[in-house]
Formats: structure tokens, sequence, C-alpha cells
């Protein structure tokens, strides 16, 4: 007997190789203990319906997806940064106000005052704008402590969130996101205390379940983050990296190196970037966001993926300076128009590819029979939709764990 079956409804299983979307036209899925226990043609159920599950619900051919995934967040954080949205506005570029002091680093001041509790208050807010949409898995990266107190207190909130709301919490260390002004200008002892300080302690507390580091000119040479990656392995920590956002420092090629779980950014990521991270099954993870926000102009190598056969995800990148973003659905529609995704290949980089990104793909991304159950009901008859509108939330419910939420 299961507990809880669909009816009448358009399932974009996203199962890859099984047609676009891998869409079933008349769908049944079937839950039992939070997992999903059957999916396929309804006609294809092994007996009637109505005997087989103590629920049954029919959806007037109304579409199920897997559960959206967000994987890629700086959501828990201090402050916010409309101050320097005007500055930008005025001609100010996202680099000048970092060297001078501001961007990620007048955010660590904020975070660094903040106590537990008003992270916690910011982040829920958009943590709940976030499943508005269908959000069911979600990542957060610490990244604006910069000191062992600080990142932990980053990481508790996220862990908290992930304890208190309905929607899977995983979390990523990122120590090495900026140089904090007391290591004034000496980056290889920011490094030291990483290595040495800060990540031990949130391991030992099992605070993180990766660790990433940005690779740019305004923060972290390859070299400072190898240090990092390497230290993350020797504690079995799998690593992801914020490559190749500004400029090419080989950003893709080095979270290649290290297996990387992803690389996320990429407009600057070359064709050799491309195949390093296609051999090394890497996840591109894409951010229109922080595209559009930073009126960047450079698309990253779409086609280049495709060719060398790069998986795409795609995240909000919620953070208070590069990206406020707090819309995943807004992402379909910007990865469309912006980088020319397909329909298809956005709503695959927010099941998926998001959940391999997060090393989750065993469990989530695509409705199998084992799979956990996690999926949205939405009011619409093609999954082209979720890509098409802008600005329309048509979740109609969302089902976690297979109780609905
Ligand atoms: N790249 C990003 O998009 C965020 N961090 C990073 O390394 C932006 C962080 C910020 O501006 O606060
Ligand atoms: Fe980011």
């Amino acid at each position: 007997m299961w507990d809880a079956l669909w009816l009448d409804t358009r399932i974009a299983t996203m199962v890859e190789g099984a047609g676009p979307y891998g869409l079933i036209e008349q769908g049944a899925l079937a839950t039992r203990e939070g997992r999903i226990a059957w999916v396929g043609e309804a006609k294809d159920l092994p007996g009637n319906p109505e005997r087989q599950a103590r629920e049954v619900h029919r959806l007037n051919g109304r579409c199920i997806t897997p559960g959206l995934i967000d994987c890629h967040t700086h959501l828990v954080h201090g402050g916010d940064r409309a101050r320097e949205f005007e500055m930008r506005l005025e001609g100010a570029s996202y680099e000048e106000l970092s060297r001078a002091g501001g961007g990620i680093l007048s955010t660590v001041r904020a975070t660094r005052e903040a106590d537990g509790p008003t992270l916690y208050a910011g982040a829920a807010t958009r943590l709940k704008a976030l499943m508005a949409e269908g959000v069911t898995t979600v990542e957060i990266k610490s990244g604006y402590g910069l000191d062992r107190e600080n990142e932990m207190k980053q990481l508790r909130v996220a862990r908290k969130l992930g304890a208190d709301f309905r929607v899977s919490v995983t979390t990523s260390f990122l120590g090495a996101h900026a140089l904090p002004p007391e290591f004034s200008d000496d980056a290889d002892r920011y490094i030291d205390s990483i290595v040495r300080v800060q990540l031990p302690a949130v391991a030992e507390a099992g605070l993180a379940d990766a660790v990433d580091a940005f690779c740019e000119t305004i923060a972290f040479t390859p070299a400072q983050i190898e240090r990092v990656f390497k230290a993350a392995r020797a504690l079995g920590l799998p690593v992801k990296l914020h490559a190749d956002q500004l400029s090419d420092l080989g950003g893709a090629e080095l979270a290649a190196r290290y297996g990387a779980l992803s690389a996320d950014h990429l407009e600057y990521t070359s064709e050799a970037g491309a195949a390093a991270m296609a051999k090394a099954g890497t996840v591109a993870t894409l951010l229109p966001g922080a595209f559009y926000c930073l009126r960047e102009t450079k698309s990253p190598p779409v086609d280049a993926f495709r060719r060398h056969g790069v998986a795409m995800a795609l995240a909000t990148d919620c953070n208070p300076g590069s990206s406020p973003v707090t819309s995943i659905l807004l992402m379909l529609s910007m990865a469309c128009t912006f980088f020319r995704l397909t329909p298809e290949e956005a709503l695959a980089g927010v099941t998926r590819n998001a959940a391999r990104a997060l090393g989750l793909a065993d469990d989530r991304g695509t409705l199998e029979a084992g799979k956990r159950a996690d999926f949205c009901v939405w009011n619409i008859e093609a999954p082209a939709e979720l890509s098409y509108r802008i600005g329309s939330n048509t979740l109609g419910h969302c089902i976690r764990k297979g109780r609905r939420r």
C-alpha cells in the first residue's frame, strides 16, 4: 500500500536521456515513507489506483517537477548594500568598491556585528521567498565572518534554518572569500589561519558539507586556494569554487584538478577550462543574477560546456552585493534570455544538475523510484512556462519527503 498517489498530471521527471524533460504525459507518481515508490504512465499502474494508495490526488493535467534546488547562496549575512547599489549607479565599479574596503568587507562588518538571532531573522525572510517558489533544497555559504567564531556563527544559523524549516540545507565553508582587515595585505598568513584554525574547527563541529573559495584578483590566487583545497581534502570534504567571474585566472582548471563538485560563475572560462571540467565531472553553476546586477556583458561559454558535456546548474547566488536575488524562477528566465539556455536546460539546472553540484544526485534532482519524494505541483501545462513567464509564481504546492508543505 502506498501512502499517496498523484494522477492526471504531466510529470517532468528530468531523467537524463528520457526525452525532453523526461516528460510523462499521462503520469502517475506514488510515494511511501517519504520516498518515490513508483512513477510512470498511469496506464501501467499495477492495479486499481484507489485500492493502491491511502490518498489519491488528481491534478487536472497540471505539471509536476522535482523540487527545486538552489545550489549556490550566501543567504546568511548581516546588513544590505543598497547604498553601494546607488554608488554603482553613480559610476563606481564593483571592483573599485571592493578595493576601497566596501563590497564583501562591508558585509563582513555587518555580519560580525550581528548576533545569531539577527542573522537568522534576515535569512529566514529570504529562505521563505525561495521556498514560496518551490525550493526544497538550498545550499548556504559562510564567507562573511572570516574568522573562526564568525564563520561558525554563520554556519550554525544555516544549520538551524535547515532544522526549523521544511527545506534541506547544505552548507559550504567559504573562509577564503575575502581578506579580512586584521590581516592587512598578508593573504598567505590569512590562508594559514583558514587551514590551521577555521577549517579544522568548522569540520570538527560538523558545520560544513563542502569547502568553497573565491579565485579572483580581488580575492585569492590559485596557489592560495590550492592550500585550502588540500586541507579540505585531508578532512574528507568536497570542494567548490567561485571561478572566472571577473577574469580568467584558470579557476575552472583549478576546480577540475581537485575534482570539485562545481565551479561557479565562469563568465571568463576558456575552452580548456570547460574541457578540464568535463573530464573531472565538475558541474558548471551559472549565476545570471550576478551577471545581471554587475551588468556583465561576457556570457559564460555555454556552447563549450555543451560540446564537452559539462552539466550546467543554475542558482540565485543570493548575496547582498552582486546578486540580491530571492527568486529561483527569475534565474530560469534570465538563463534563457542572457545565456541562451533552453528552458529544458534551465529546469535541469535547478533540479538534476543542481543536485549533482551538491553531491546529492543519488537522492534528489529527478523523479525516479527510490529518490526522495520532493516535488512541486505547478499551475502550468508545459514545463517551458517556468522559464517563459517573468514575475509570476505558478507554484501550486510543494511536497517534501512525501508530505505537503
Ligand atoms: N562572488 C559572488 O557573486 C559573491 N561572492 C563571490 O565570490 C558576491 C559577494 C558579495 O559581493 O558580497
Ligand atoms: Fe557566490
